[in-house]
């Protein structure tokens, strides 16, 4: 598991152009820290691998699906030679999957968009701040009156919206609840928030299967649901995941261990300078927060909250391997999803109950969204890829991602 982060990073002062502004920002930089990918084969080899990434507090960035599968752990500079000389000599197998962190960041960087216009239609050729997230939102509401509410579900501690889109053709139906960005560095949920609002908008009139969905379901869709943690990202440390809540020690709290789902369990951190801290009570956060207040009286049939990265479909639970009562119902709609994602771009997924596919993690929105509000299918989503970049994809691939993962949605709306 993850615990703490920040061993050994470099603060740097740099002046960013960011929107064609110069900001003078002490940004965190990954100069050769690497990823490299793991693949314990026993429980003795995996305690050894947890073992270093507790005593040196590494960045976990994705986790053990099962003996022989890969754990991905970045491992700055200082510690790399002896970490991979832990591995040499415990002949546990490895490769090298990001040589240098920073190289891909700075790529990335390299393209932002320096105009200072806000766009008003939907653009999925880059990834966006939030004020041109919540622009494009404006834009569809103006371009589709009938059909798209946007209002602000709450404000952040820093006091940004988080604003949700609300797509309906009237009347009130079964909702339809998608969130992203709720963990700020992953950056093709946002994106794809943003690329299903474009489909269900521009789709509306003209696609029979669109129109359908409409027919049956109001959506109601929350792209940024981390606003603070997002710009953070943009501004200071691409990798934070948490939001900027300030502890005594430490800022931020992992929202997606702050729900009232077994909270404080397995996976958890009272540490908060953990990237897995539960912060200091269930509920305790405004991100965690505004899902539940917006999801409790809406009548939600389907939760999908959307991660990166991994290629996984999760469904409840993750804080015990025990089954809920429709396990089978879920594990049923989630296989269809897979299917129907698959056939887009041949993109694999695994999919099943969080604590088998991925790991045992409390205070997660999922398992509070079917345990406590009533909703008969809660699915937890993680994107592309499954390491070769893992939190920084590339931007060419939001629109394939994008038409996937919408793709895989429809199919799970359809089966329920
Ligand atoms: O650990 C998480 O919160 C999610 N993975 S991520 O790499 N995007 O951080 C998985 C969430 C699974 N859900 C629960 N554990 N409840
Ligand atoms: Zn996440």
């Amino acid at each position: 598991m993850t615990t703490q982060r920040y061993e050994g990073k470099k603060m740097k002062l740099t002046v960013v152009m960011l929107l064609g502004v110069a900001a003078l920002t002490s940004a965190i930089e990954y100069q050769r820290y690497k990823v490299v990918s793991v693949r314990p084969r026993t429980h003795e080899e995996v305690m050894i691998v947890e073992g270093l990434v507790n005593r040196w507090e590494l960045d976990q960035w994705s986790s053990l699906k099962a003996l022989g599968t890969p754990m991905d752990i970045m491992v700055s500079p200082r510690l790399t030679q002896r970490f991979l000389g832990v591995l040499r000599r415990r002949h546990i197998p490895f490769t090298i999957k990001i040589n240098d962190v920073q190289a891909l960041i700075n790529t990335e960087s390299a393209q932002y968009k320096t105009s200072q216009s806000m766009p008003h239609k939907f653009d999925h050729a880059d990834y966006h701040r939030t004020d041109e997230i919540y622009s494009i939102l404006k834009g569809a509401e103006t371009d589709f009156p009938d059909l798209v509410t946007i209002y602000t579900a709450a404000t952040t501690y820093e006091g940004r919206d988080i604003r949700v889109a609300k797509v309906s053709t009237g009347g009130s139906k079964p909702v339809i609840w998608i969130d992203c960005g709720i963990h700020a560095r992953e950056w093709i949920a946002h994106a794809t928030c943003q690329y299903i609002l474009d489909q269900l908008t521009s789709g509306s009139n003209s696609d029979s299967e669109v129109s359908a969905l409409l027919d049956s379901y109001d959506f109601h869709i929350m792209p940024v649901v981390n606003p603070d943690g997002y710009e953070y990202t943009w501004t200071s440390d691409r990798l934070w995941r948490k939001n900027r809540v300030p502890n005594t020690i430490c800022h931020g709290v992992d929202c997606n261990r702050n729900f009232d789902s077994d909270f404080g369990g397995i996976g958890t951190s009272d540490n908060p300078c953990s990237d897995l801290y539960h912060g200091k009570s269930a509920f305790s956060e405004k991100e965690s927060q505004v899902v539940r207040d917006s999801i409790k009286d809406l009548g939600v049939k389907m939760f999908v909250t959307i991660h990166s990265y991994s290629q996984l479909w999760m469904t409840p639970y993750g804080y015990t391997n025990d089954k809920p009562a429709n396990y089978d119902e879920q594990y049923r709609v989630a296989g269809e999803a897979v299917v129907a994602l698959e056939a887009v771009h041949g993109t694999r997924y695994q999919y099943g109950n969080i604590a088998d596919v991925i790991y045992m993690a409390a205070g997660g929105s999922i398992d509070w969204a079917y345990d406590s509000a009533g909703v008969e299918y809660a699915f937890g989503l993680e994107l592309r890829d499954t390491g070769s970049y893992g939190f920084l994809l590339p931007k060419e691939q939001i629109i394939p991602t994008g038409e996937e993962t919408w793709a895989g949605i429809k199919a799970a709306v359809q089966a329920i």
